[in-house]
């Protein structure tokens, strides 16, 4: 026989068993980075290349788990820290799905389907009427340590941007080896609500830029609220953690924005009363933030005013002195009565007043919190 028939001939034996097996990838499971990883360059929608087809996966550390209607395992692997190391798995067969399951479990899978579904990778678990009707799990290890989340800045995860009349569209999708991966973001203020496809995202600002949030997944929010306690309009956080999905939709109007999903209250660390310059610690450079604006009336957090009043005045005092030394993984609610009490401890209205004839620095503390000029949306569905 000669080479080319040979060739020939191996070409059609490698015919047959793609044809036969279909999108079929089994043997060798493959690991998280393998089905998630996309060259951006060559393809800027950073979809899987192994979309549709049903494989086996290494799998890798649980991180979160969500019940919903179809509810979801989120795996992270260790070995790539800095991107395409997440995951989500739907489960298509009610609460039970993952039963047995915990965090810190490292989860492996055969015979999922991947799926990309609004701009997020799954790997489908389904029973009889799922996509993956074969699929299982195999608990590999329990009790491993979660890996920590990856810091971003809000330039990394970017808010979308609005083409009027209302149609929403990331820039590029440069986020995309972070989709499904935890990620915190540091020194954040909340600057608009009620933004995406179900009005349930919030917007997150600091000197890098703006990203989008959502608590939709917090398993700590009060049902039937869109937001988790915390999140108001101006409320301020050292750090907020979540696990990064992108939602596509096209149609009328569209959207593509990639949103961090909280997924507990311990997802929030919020800044002291009293941290005026947002470094995690009440202390005397808190003060003399304090002091120099004494009695403005036009003051933001960052000028002395804890309590959103605009005024800085004994009320912020209180509150200072009642979190001095206070660091922002010790933060504890202040109670009125303990406040005043202390405020004749350390700090005294007359110290801070001396403080302020000292500096008198004119004009200061006239500071506006900068607001988006991003618009509510009409409410609608989240994507489940
Ligand atoms: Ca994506
Ligand atoms: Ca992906
Ligand atoms: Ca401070
Ligand atoms: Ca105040």
């Amino acid at each position: 026989m000669t080479t080319s028939r040979i060739t020939v001939r191996l070409a059609t034996i490698t015919l047959f068993f793609v044809a036969w097996f279909g999108g079929v990838v089994r043997g060798e499971a493959m690991t998280i980075y393998q089905i998630q990883y996309t060259d951006l360059s060559e393809d800027p929608t950073g979809s899987s290349p192994y979309a549709s087809q049903t494989l086996d996966c290494a799998g890798g550390i649980v991180v979160n788990l969500w019940t919903g209607s179809r509810p979801r395992l989120i795996l992270q692997d260790p070995a790539n820290p800095d991107g395409w190391g997440a995951i989500q798995v739907k489960g298509w067969d009610g609460d039970d799905t993952f039963a047995g399951i915990n965090l810190g479990d490292w989860v492996s899978l055969t015979g999922v389907c991947v799926e990309e579904y609004r701009g997020t990778t799954f790997l489908q678990f389904g029973g009889a009427t799922g996509p993956a009707p074969s699929a299982a799990f195999a608990v590999q290890s329990t009790g491993n340590p979660l890996p920590p989340p990856k810091a971003v800045t809000l330039d990394q995860i970017a808010a979308p941007l609005e083409r009027p009349p209302g149609d929403w569209y990331v820039v590029d999708h440069s986020a995309e080896p972070y989709e499904s991966m935890r990620l915190t973001v540091e020194d954040v203020v909340v600057t608009a609500l009620g933004l995406g496809k179900a009005s349930d995202n919030y917007n997150l600002q600091n000197d890098d830029g703006d990203a989008w949030a959502s608590d939709y997944m917090n398993a700590d929010r009060t049902y039937f609220d869109l937001y988790h306690e915390y999140v108001q309009f101006g409320s301020k956080f050292f750090s907020v953690t979540g696990i990064l999905e992108q939602y596509e939709r096209s149609g009328s109007p569209s959207w593509d924005y990639y949103q961090l999903l909280t997924t507990s209250t311990n997802d929030f660390l919020r800044n002291p009363p009293g941290d005026a310059n947002s470094d995690g610690v009440v202390d005397d450079k808190d003060a003399s933030i304090l002091g120099a604006n004494w009695r403005s009336t036009t003051a933001t957090w960052e000028t002395g005013d804890f309590n959103g009043d605009h005024n800085v005045n004994d009320a912020d005092a209180a509150m200072l002195a009642a979190h001095w030394g206070k660091r922002v993984d010790e933060e504890s609610v202040p109670e009125p009565a303990t406040a005043v009490s202390l405020l004749l401890g350390l700090l005294t209205v007359a110290t801070l007043a001396a403080w302020h004839r000292k500096w008198n620095p004119p004009g200061l503390g006239a500071g506006v919190p900068r607001c988006s000029r991003m618009t509510a949306e009409p409410p609608g569905r989240q994507p489940r």
